[in-house]
Parts: structure tokens; sequence; C-alpha cells
């Protein structure tokens, strides 16, 4: 087998990264551990930034999203029982955000592939990669061989790409942090329009949706914390002592149709490129889910690197493909810093004495108080241009 650009990995990088090749007239081979069902019903990120919503739109990927999408002009920073509102139109005139789930994304780029006559490969299993610095990469699937020009690993972050890369070759930039994120989906109204972060003594918590019908929540928790101690009537109770304010605002509860616990992270590998092995998304780089930005910059990764791809089969020029790691890394460590700094201003941290209480308590009334500290955190939130 045989193609120009081999995919590992039908998350939101592949699919889109073959999506806009294919727009480009460059064909490529997705390769997918999951079944298609898996991958269309896994539940993730909700959120997307303008930059991510204007893309998917230009590519043609806008029909459902127009449709369902929900447009959001602010989010809420709740602490001290009180809510106080982020305002994108007043702060980032004409930029906002875009709530539509991530499965929602996935299931409208495997249609689009699949409606192409794109090739993706579900439950493919036993993937290795081989002469990533020749000239003639080659992914091995058990027996079978398929010869690439370059590979792309959007494998996310368990993948076997970063795996392949030789550990001298590159640099693992991490960071854990004490705490995870308790999540769930309930079939309640979301009683907010917007997204509410809330500040707590006992901890974060966050007040989000799917749709008119569906909302969807987290709670910090520990970070090794069994599910099986959060019978439904605790996690109700621990929300609402979190999120309720002194206007009396608290989330509408419902039947609980899914929970799960998500630890938290940041990491950035350098380079993301080994020979003709370029990583893109989740395989390259982890945010804490805290500035909602994981599957936005997969997306802005992939733009890059289609845009890259695209002018070396065009022309034969390889600078955009050098340039590839660093043009993504000027944007990754910036979103990086905004994903770090939004956890280690809401989430409760172990220390005993009260100062970093009221270091973050102080600095969630700067932000919300001060217009050039709102206004930084609303274009970070809203999406940084995808090259910066
Ligand atoms: P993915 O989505 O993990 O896809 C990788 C795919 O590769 C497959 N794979 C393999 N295939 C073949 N062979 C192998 N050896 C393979 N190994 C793995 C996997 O099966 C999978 O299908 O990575 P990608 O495409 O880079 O996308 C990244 C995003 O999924 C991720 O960053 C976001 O979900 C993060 N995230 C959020 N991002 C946002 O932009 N906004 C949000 O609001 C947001 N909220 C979240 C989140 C992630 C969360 N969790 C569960 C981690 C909220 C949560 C709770
Ligand atoms: C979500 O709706 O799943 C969501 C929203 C905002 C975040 C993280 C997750 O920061």
């Amino acid at each position: 087998m045989r193609t120009q650009v081999g995919i590992i990995g039908a998350g939101p990088a592949g699919l889109m990264l073959s999506h806009l090749l294919h727009l480009e007239g460059v064909e490529s081979v997705i390769l997918e551990a999951h079944t298609r069902q898996y991958v269309e019903e896994r539940v993730r990120a909700g959120v997307l930034e303008q930059g991510t919503v204007d893309l998917l739109m230009e590519s043609g990927m806008g029909a459902r999203l127009k449709k369902q999408g929900l447009v959001h002009h602010g989010i809420e920073l709740s602490f001290s029982g009180r809510r106080n509102r982020i305002d994108f139109q007043d702060l980032t005139p004409g930029r906002s955000i875009t709530v539509y789930a991530q499965q929602e994304v996935i299931k409208d780029l495997i249609q689009a592939r699949m409606d192409a006559g794109g090739e993706i490969h579900f439950e493919v299993s036993d993937v290795s990669l081989h002469g990533l610095d020749t000239s003639k990469p080659s992914i091995h699937i058990g027996a079978q061989e398929l010869v690439c020009d370059f590979v792309a690993g959007c494998d996310g972050s368990h993948g076997v790409s970063r795996a392949s890369i030789p550990e001298d070759a590159l640099r693992v930039f991490e960071r854990e942090y004490p705490f995870a994120w308790l999540g769930i989906l309930a079939e309640a109204p979301p009683v907010s329009d917007e997204l509410i972060y809330t500040y707590h003594e006992r901890g974060f918590a966050l007040f989000s949706m799917r749709s008119p019908q569906i909302t969807r929540l987290y709670l910090q928790c520990a970070p090794d914390e069994d599910i099986a101690r959060w019978p439904d009537a605790r996690i109700w109770e621990e929300l609402c002592t979190r999120q309720a304010t002194s206007d009396g605002w608290r989330p509408a509860e419902g039947p609980i149709l899914q929970k799960g616990i998500t630890g938290m992270r940041s990491l950035v590998i350098e380079p993301m490129q080994y020979g003709r092995l370029f990583l893109a998304g989740d395989a390259a780089h982890i945010v804490p889910p805290t500035g909602a930005k994981g599957m936005n910059l997969a997306i802005a990764d992939v733009r890059v690197l289609a845009r890259a791809l695209a002018e070396f089969y065009a022309t034969g020029r390889r600078e955009l493909l050098d340039q590839y790691s660093a043009t993504c890394l000027r944007r990754v460590w910036k979103v990086q810093r905004f994903s770090w700094w939004m956890t280690a201003m809401l989430h409760r941290f172990d220390s005993k004495d009260g100062f970093e209480l009221r270091r973050q308590l102080a600095e969630l009334d700067y932000v919300t108080g001060s217009r050039a500290a709102s206004t930084s955190l609303a274009e970070n939130y809203v999406g940084l241009p995808m090259e910066c």
C-alpha cells in the first residue's frame, strides 16, 4: 500500500488534517485503533475558539455546527458567592466561542471524509513506524506495510508516534497537578446561558453544557479519586455547595448520563518533528482542561501542517515543513501558559496557611475588576490568532 501522508489517529487532529489535505489535492490514509462508534461517542471537549469555528466553516464543515452550536459572548467567574461576567463582545469585539461537542466535530469530519471517498481504517492495532529519518517512511500494520512520503502522528497522548522518536532526539517538558476533574453529563437544562468557572474553598467547579437539554459539570477532586465513592447524590450535593451563589443560583439537577475522572497535566514535546514524522495535537502537547484548549490546539497544529504539506506538493519547497515545529510551538507555549494560569487561579492547592487562598481571591478580584486583566483573559479564551 502507498499514500502521500499516512495519518495515525482519527481524533480531531488526524481527521481535520486529512480533510484539509483533501481540499488541497493531497491524498492521505488514516489508521485508527478504535471502532468508528467508539471515536464518535467519546465524551470530551466542548468549547470551540473563534479561529476553530472559522476554519471549520471555511473548509465546508459548518452545516451542523451553524445549526446546533451555541454561540457564547462571555463566561462567568464565580467566587465568594458572586458571579462576575467576562464580556467578550465588549472586550474582544467580533470574537466569541461556540459550544459544540468534540464528538460532533468528529462525526462531521468522518462523514465528510467518507463522502469524499477518503480512506479511514478503524480497529487497526499493532501499528509501528519505520524509516522515519529516511525519504521513504512506512507504517507497518501487522504484516502489511503502508509506504508514505510523510507520517503525521495524531494519535494522542498514549500513541505510538511520540514513542517512535529516539529519546535523545526530543525534550519533554512536563507539569503534574495535585488534582483531577470528576466530570458528569446530566439530563438537565442548563440554567445559565454561559459557562461558569467557580473558585470555592472546597475546590474548583465548572458549569458547562452540550445542548438546551444537557448540562456538563466538573468538580475538582483528588488525582487518585475512586469514582465508586461518588454516588449521584454526593456529586449533586458537592456541586451545589461549590456553585450556589448568594442570589440563589444553583445548577438544575437531573439523571446523570455519564461520569468519569480526568487527570490534569501540562506537557510539551520539542521539537514536534523527527525526520518525516510530524506530531500534532495531544501527541505533541497536553494542556489541563481549564482553558478549554486541547482540541483547539490540535486544530491549529494541523492547519499549519496542511499548509506546509500543500506547499511542498505544489512547489517542492520545504521551508514551511522545516518551520512546522517552531511555528506551532510559539502558539503552543502561549496556550500552555494560559491553561496553567487558569488552572492555578481556580483550583485549591493543598496549602495550610491561607496565603494561597487569599492570593487567589485577590487575583480573581483583580481579573474581574480590571479591564486590562479581563481583556487578557478574554483574548486568550476566545483564541489567539492561529499563528502568533
Ligand atoms: P485524540 O482525540 O486523543 O485522538 C487520538 C486518536 O488516536 C488514536 N490512537 C491510535 N490509532 C492508531 N494506532 C495507535 N497506536 C493509536 N493510539 C491512539 C486514538 O484512539 C484516538 O482516536 O487526540 P487529538 O486528535 O490530538 O485531539 C486532542 C483532543 O481530543 C483533546 O485535546 C481535547 O479533548 C481536550 N479537551 C478539551 N479541548 C478543547 O479544546 N476544549 C475543551 O473544552 C476541552 N475539554 C478536553 C476537555 C479533554 C478532556 N478529557 C477527557 C481529557 C475536557 C475533558 C474532560
Ligand atoms: C466542557 O464543556 O467539557 C468544558 C468546557 C470548558 C472547559 C473544559 C471543558 O474549560
